[in-house]
């Protein structure tokens, strides 16, 4: 667990008490500050470790509060937190923010922020293993699923290796990145921003943030990145899935979006002072994640891949243009009114089969030009792509949308899809 001084005998509230929230609260405890939490979840508030006090800090008066710390999947632009904290004049962030307070007490060390709207787990986890694999002592943490504060301290030299997302970005106001990263930016989280103008910016804080001697590298292939691109003043390596002339040695980074993936990892490697030989190594041996593009298995010649991370349409082209004949399954919680980014695939498609609240707004859109089952479920759409796929075929569960409507997250409709292959008879 990391602590620091910087917070000892401060007066924290903090709002969300999942994975980052309860990270926080155990680190600030630790750290000998005084705790005031909350959850709207009754389960959630019965976790906090003795020694914290249970109250709304909606329903407090936050005077005297060094901080509120939000979870990010607290709405901060409809939740009425933001308005009573910044009438009480009490500063509102995140577990991010509290990791970039303790820094000045850590061992000597550099932090490499990756963000971007897809790629940013498969970057995170790709540049934390090139680092390790060179011998190097590293830490993954964010948006990745590992709150940072729950990591131990690295050592003198150790690289921080952050997954960030912009809800993170925006409750962060003094992360310094030696080494921050973009991979791209197209529409997604539309609920959370008044436009996406607005998304685009919190990704552009991350740079924002960076002093003179930092580096930024940036996938400049979409229009909000190279605007991005266009106004850093400080060290810019500009890179694209076009730098990566062959992937083949590489089972697990398979596919364009990949390809963007690894410019970016090698790019922030080198910077670290990582040989272009280490890299390679590490490209060879890199193991991939679950649940993206994550083959679950084969069965009388169809192969079924798991692809539940792909949450909005951009993340789900790549996977349909990975395979000339795929049975998509698809749908969960719309994102977006069209499927437009995956258009120029379609022609790979045998059928798709929709599940979930966007399930019927899907199957209008695609019958014109494919077959589609109304399956609703994922568990009945698996036993009808399973009974149609000819071997040879791909079962590629791809769904373009959130997992919210049917399921606790996207990891839990990827061990769904897995748990019902393996229930096929
Ligand atoms: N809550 C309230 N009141 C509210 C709203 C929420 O009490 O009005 C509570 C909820 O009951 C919940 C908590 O606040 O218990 C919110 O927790 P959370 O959703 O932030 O969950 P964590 O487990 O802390 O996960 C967060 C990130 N979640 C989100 O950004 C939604 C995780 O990213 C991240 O891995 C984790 O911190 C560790 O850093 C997940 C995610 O979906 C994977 N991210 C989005 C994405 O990748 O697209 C951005
Ligand atoms: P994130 O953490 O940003 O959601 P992941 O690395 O977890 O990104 O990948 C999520 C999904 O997006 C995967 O299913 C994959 O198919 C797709 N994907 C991965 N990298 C990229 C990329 N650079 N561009 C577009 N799609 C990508």
């Amino acid at each position: 667990m990391i602590t620091s001084p910087a917070f000892s005998g401060k007066r924290f509230a903090v709002l969300g008490l999942a994975r980052s929230g309860l990270a926080t609260v155990r680190a600030l405890v630790e750290s000998g500050a005084e705790v005031t939490a909350w959850d709207a979840r009754d389960e959630a508030r019965t976790a906090v470790p003795a020694g914290v006090q249970l109250a709304d800090p909606l329903a407090i008066d936050l005077a005297g509060f060094d901080a509120v710390v939000v979870s990010p999947g607290v709405p901060l632009n409809r939740h009425p937190i933001a308005d009573h904290a910044r009438a009480a004049h009490v500063p509102i962030m995140g577990d991010i923010e509290l990791f970039a307070m303790a820094r000045p007490s850590l061992p000597p060390h550099q932090v490499v922020g990756i963000t971007g709207t897809n790629g940013k787990s498969t970057t995170t986890a790709l540049i934390h293993h090139i680092v390790a694999s060179a011998g190097i002592p590293a830490r993954l943490g964010g948006n990745i699923g590992l709150p940072i504060l729950s990591q131990d301290p690295l050592p003198e030299g150790g690289v921080y290796v952050l997954e960030l997302s912009s809800f993170q970005i925006d409750l962060t106001h003094s992360l310094a990145c030696d080494v921050a990263v973009l991979t791209n930016i197209t529409p997604d989280h539309l609920d959370r921003y008044d436009s996406f103008a607005d998304y685009a910016a919190a990704k552009e804080r991350l740079f924002t943030l960076q002093h003179q001697d930092h580096v930024a590298v940036i996938a400049t292939e979409d229009d909000p990145s190279r605007m991005i691109a266009s106004r850093i003043t400080h060290r810019l390596h500009r890179v694209a899935s076009t730098d990566i002339a062959d992937q083949s040695r590489w089972p697990a980074l398979q596919g364009p979006h990949n390809a963007q993936n690894i410019a970016c990892a090698s790019a922030v490697a080198r910077a670290l002072g990582v040989t272009d030989d280490q890299i390679e190594t590490a490209l060879c041996s890199y193991p991939g994640l679950s649940h993206r593009m994550e083959r679950v298995a084969e069965r009388v010649g169809v192969l079924f891949v798991n692809d539940s991370k792909a949450t909005n349409p951009t993340s789900t082209a790549p996977a349909l243009a990975a395979y000339p004949r795929i049975h998509w399954i698809l749908g969960g919680q719309a994102k977006t009114k069209d499927l437009d980014a995956c258009a120029p695939h379609f022609g790979h498609v045998v059928a798709a089969y929709v599940i979930g609240e966007a399930g019927p707004m899907f199957a209008d859109l695609l019958r014109p030009t494919m077959t589609v089952a109304e399956a609703g479920t994922l568990e009945r759409a698996v036993q009808l792509a399973a009974a149609a796929a000819q071997p040879g075929d791909v079962v590629l569960l791809s769904p373009a949308c959130a997992s919210f409507d049917q399921f606790r997250d996207f990891e839990a409709r990827g061990d769904a899809f897995r748990a019902a292959v393996e229930a096929l008879s």
